[in-house]
C-alpha cells in the first residue's frame, strides 16, 4: 500500500466571485461621520458638561495609509453607507430558495471546476471554510453540494482568516487517505455582516468574496497540459495555532442563553489592531521560515508569495522577515488595495489573479494569519 505521505496532490481550479458594488474610502468615512456627527449632536449637553467624551471622525487619507486600502467590495451597499443602519440589507429568503454563501459560492466553484476540467459531478467533496456561516445547519456545504449535483460528503469550517488555508490542508489529507478524489473547497466570506462599520477604527478594514479551489490527486489531474492557469502541486501544508484575545467576535448559539449584559459591539469583530500587527508579524515570519525549512527549500527560491491580505504594511514586513529585504508586487502581489480584508478569501484571491505569468519548477507560497490566532502555509510548485 502507498503511505498516504508519498502521495502527491495538487490545486487543478480556482475561482473567484467578487459582488458587483464597491465602496470607495470616500463614501465609508462620509457615511461614518454623518452618524458621528449626529451623535455628537444629540449629546452636546453631556459633552460640554464633560460627562462623556465627543465620538472621533474618520479620516480618510488614515485609511490607506494605515492599511493600504482603497476600496471593498460587498454584498450591499446602500445598507452600510446609510448612517441609519451600517449594515447590508440582505432580504430574508425561504427554505426553499438558496442560501445567500451558497449563492455566492456556485460562481467560483464553476470557474475552478472549468479550469480543472471538472464536471460538478466529479466532486466528491465540499469543504467551507470561512469565517462567519449565515446558520448552524444544514451545513452551507452540504447545501452546495446539492446545487451542485455532487457526490460525496461535505461540512463547514471555521479558522477566521486561516479558513481557507485550513481547508486545504483538510483537502489534501482527504486525498491521501483516498477518503475523497476531487474536493472543492469554498470560502464565501459576506464579512460586511459582521464587521463594525460605526467605529472608525474598524469600519474600513473588511471586504466581501468568495474564492474556490479544486484539489485532486497529481495522478487523477485531468486539465493541462499547459493551461495558462497551471497545475500547482502541493509540497507542504503547514497549519498553527495560539490562543489570543486580540480578535474576536462573540456572536454566539448562546447568546440568548447568557445571563448578564453585553456590549453590543461584542457581537461583531473587534480588535487590538496595533497589538496583532505586533504579535503576529514575527509568528508569521517564523512559520514560513519552518516550513520553508523542512520542505528543504530555500526563501531566495521561492518566486512568489500569497499572502493574507489585511494591511500592506504587515505583509511587506513579514516578507522582508522571510527574503531579507521588502519584496515588490511581482514576489508578493496585493489585492487588498480594492477588495480591502475578504478573510480567508485573500490569499486565494492573490494566488487566483496572480499565478499565471510564473512557469513550470516556479515556487509559490499561500499563507494565511489572523484570528485564533492561526497560521497556515501551503507551499506550491507549478507543474505546467
Ligand atoms: N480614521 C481616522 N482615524 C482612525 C481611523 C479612521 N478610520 N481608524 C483608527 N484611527 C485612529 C485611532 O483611533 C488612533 O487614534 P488615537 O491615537 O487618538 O487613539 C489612531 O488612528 C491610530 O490607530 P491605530 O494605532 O489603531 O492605527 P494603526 O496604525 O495600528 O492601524 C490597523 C490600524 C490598520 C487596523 C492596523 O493596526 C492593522 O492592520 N493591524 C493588523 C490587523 C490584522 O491583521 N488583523 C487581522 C484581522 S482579520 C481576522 O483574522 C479576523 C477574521 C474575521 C473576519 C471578520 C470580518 C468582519
Amino acid at each position: 500500500m502507498v503511505s498516504p505521505s508519498t502521495v502527491s496532490v495538487s490545486i487543478t481550479g480556482t475561482g473567484l466571485f467578487t459582488p458587483a458594488e464597491s465602496i470607495s474610502n470616500a463614501e465609508l468615512a462620509a457615511s461614518l461621520s454623518a452618524s458621528v456627527e449626529r451623535w455628537n449632536g444629540e449629546h452636546a449637553d453631556e459633552i460640554a458638561a464633560g460627562t462623556i467624551a465627543p465620538r472621533d471622525l474618520p479620516d480618510e487619507a488614515f485609511i490607506e495609509k494605515a492599511s493600504g486600502i482603497a476600496s471593498r467590495y460587498v454584498m450591499e451597499k446602500s445598507g452600510v453607507l446609510d448612517p441609519d443602519r451600517m449594515r447590508p440589507h440582505l432580504p430574508l429568503r425561504s427554505e426553499d430558495e438558496l442560501g445567500i454563501q451558497a449563492e455566492m459560492s456556485l460562481p467560483a466553484i464553476h470557474e475552478a471546476l472549468e479550469q480543472a476540467g471538472r464536471r460538478p459531478s466529479d466532486v466528491d467533496a465540499v469543504i467551507v471554510g470561512c469565517s462567519n456561516l449565515q446558520r448552524a445547519y444544514p451545513a452551507v456545504a452540504i447545501e452546495i453540494q446539492n446545487a451542485l449535483g455532487a457526490g460525496g460528503w461535505a461540512f463547514d469550517m471555521n479558522v477566521a482568516c486561516s479558513s481557507a488555508t485550513f481547508s486545504i490542508q483538510n483537502a489534501v489529507d482527504a486525498l491521501r487517505n483516498g477518503t475523497a478524489n476531487c474536493v472543492v473547497v469554498v470560502n464565501p466570506e459576506i464579512t460586511s455582516g459582521h464587521n463594525n462599520f460605526e467605529l472608525r477604527d474598524h469600519h474600513f478594514i473588511f471586504g466581501d468574496a468568495c474564492t474556490a479551489l479544486v484539489i485532486e490527486r497529481t495522478d487523477d489531474a485531468v486539465a493541462d497540459r499547459g493551461g495558462s492557469h497551471g497545475r500547482w502541486d502541493v509540497l507542504g501544508t503547514k497549519l498553527a495555532t495560539q490562543f489570543s484575545n486580540n480578535i474576536r467576535n462573540d456572536f454566539g448559539f448562546l447568546n440568548g442563553s447568557e445571563d448578564g449584559e453585553r456590549d453590543e459591539h461584542e457581537l461583531v469583530f473587534r480588535q487590538n489592531g496595533q497589538s496583532v500587527f505586533k504579535e503576529v508579524c514575527p509568528l508569521v515570519v517564523k512559520h514560513i521560515t519552518g516550513h520553508l525549512g523542512e520542505v528543504g527549500i530555500e526563501a531566495t527560491d521561492v518566486r512568489r508569495f500569497w499572502l493574507h491580505q489585511a494591511n500592506l504594511k504587515m505583509n511587506q514586513l513579514i516578507a522582508k522577515g522571510v527574503l531579507g529585504r521588502i519584496p515588490d508586487a511581482d514576489e508578493a502581489p496585493v489585492i487588498l488595495d480594492q477588495y480591502a480584508n475578504t478573510s480567508s478569501a485573500g490569499s486565494v484571491i492573490a494566488f487566483h489573479r496572480h499565478r499565471d505569468d510564473l512557469e513550470a519548477g516556479d515556487l509559490g507560497v499561500i499563507c494565511s494569519f489572523g484570528a485564533g490566532y492561526s497560521v497556515g502555509s501551503i507551499i506550491v510548485r507549478r507543474a505546467n
